[in-house]
C-alpha cells in the first residue's frame, strides 16, 4: 500500500507552532505506525480551489490514500485507529466508548478552549474581548473540571488502554499547556503529560516543527505588532 499524504503548513506564526491540527494526524499516525508524506501549503493557499476541492473550509489537516480524502481531524484519527488497529478496542461496546471520548474532546471540550483563543489571541485587539473573557474561562474551568472529576485515578479516559479518545483529549487540553487552566486540576495535567510524554507524540511533534521551513509572509510583521499594542493595553 501506498503512504498516505496529509496536509500541513509550512509557515505559522512562532505561537501556532506546536498545534496546528495536523499534529493530532501525525500523532495517530504514529501510533500505529504508519509513515507518512506532507504535502505542505505556503500561508493562504489553504484558500485556493486545488485544497478546497480536499478541505471545503479551506483549512488544515487533510489525509489522502489511494481512492479516499478526508478532512477534519477527528475524522481523520478515527478512521486511522479503524483501518490500523489498535487506537479502538474490537469489542464494539468498548470501542462505542472510546469513540463517544472522541466526540467529547472535539464537541465537547475543544469549542470552550476555541473560544477561549479568540479572546487571548485571535481577537484580543477586539473591544468585546476582555469583557468576554470572564464568561469564556468560567465555561472552560466548568468542563476541565467535570473532565477531571470523571477522570478520577484513571490512567486512561476508559481505564488502562490509551485509545483515540484520549489522543484527541490530550490534544484539545495541550491547547491550554502552561497558561494555568489544565494545571489547576492536578490529575488532568498528570493525563494530558502522560500524553504528551508518549513516544509517537513526541515524534510527531518535532516532525510538526521541523516542517516550518516556509518564509514569513509580508503582512506578518504588522498583524504581530497589532497584537502587541493589543496586549500592552
Ligand atoms: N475542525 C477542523 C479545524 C481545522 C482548523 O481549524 N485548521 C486550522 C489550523 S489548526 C487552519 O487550517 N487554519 C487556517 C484557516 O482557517 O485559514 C479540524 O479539526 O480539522
Amino acid at each position: 500500500m501506498s503512504r498516505p499524504t496529509i496536509t500541513a503548513f509550512d509557515w505559522v506564526p512562532p505561537f501556532a507552532r506546536g498545534q496546528v491540527r495536523d499534529l493530532r494526524v501525525r500523532w495517530a499516525l504514529e501510533e500505529v505506525g504508519q509513515r507518512y508524506d506532507v504535502h505542505y501549503l505556503r500561508p493562504g493557499e489553504q484558500k485556493e480551489c486545488a485544497h478546497r476541492e480536499r478541505q471545503p473550509f479551506g483549512q488544515v489537516p487533510t489525509y489522502e490514500e489511494e481512492g479516499l480524502t478526508l478532512f477534519e481531524s477527528g475524522a481523520i484519527v478515527q478512521y486511522v485507529a479503524e483501518r490500523y488497529g489498535t487506537l479502538l478496542p474490537d469489542d464494539p461496546a468498548e470501542r462505542a466508548r472510546a469513540t463517544e471520548w472522541m466526540y467529547a474532546a472535539i464537541n465537547s471540550v475543544e469549542p470552550s478552549i476555541m473560544d477561549l483563543s479568540f479572546v487571548t489571541v485571535f481577537e484580543r485587539d477586539k473591544p468585546w474581548s476582555e469583557m468576554r473573557r470572564p464568561a469564556v474561562e468560567e465555561r472552560v474551568h466548568g468542563r476541565l473540571a467535570d473532565l477531571s472529576q470523571r477522570l478520577g485515578d484513571r490512567i486512561w479516559l476508559d481505564g488502562d488502554t490509551f485509545t483515540a479518545g484520549d489522543l484527541l483529549m490530550v490534544s484539545v487540553l495541550r491547547i491550554l499547556i502552561d497558561q494555568g487552566y489544565v494545571e489547576t486540576y492536578p490529575s488532568l495535567t498528570a493525563y494530558m503529560h502522560r500524553g504528551i510524554n508518549r513516544p509517537a507524540f513526541q515524534r510527531a511533534l518535532a516532525d510538526q516543527l521541523a516542517g516550518f521551513t516556509g518564509g514569513t509572509p509580508e503582512w506578518y510583521p504588522a498583524w504581530a505588532a497589532k497584537q502587541k499594542q493589543g496586549q500592552q493595553a
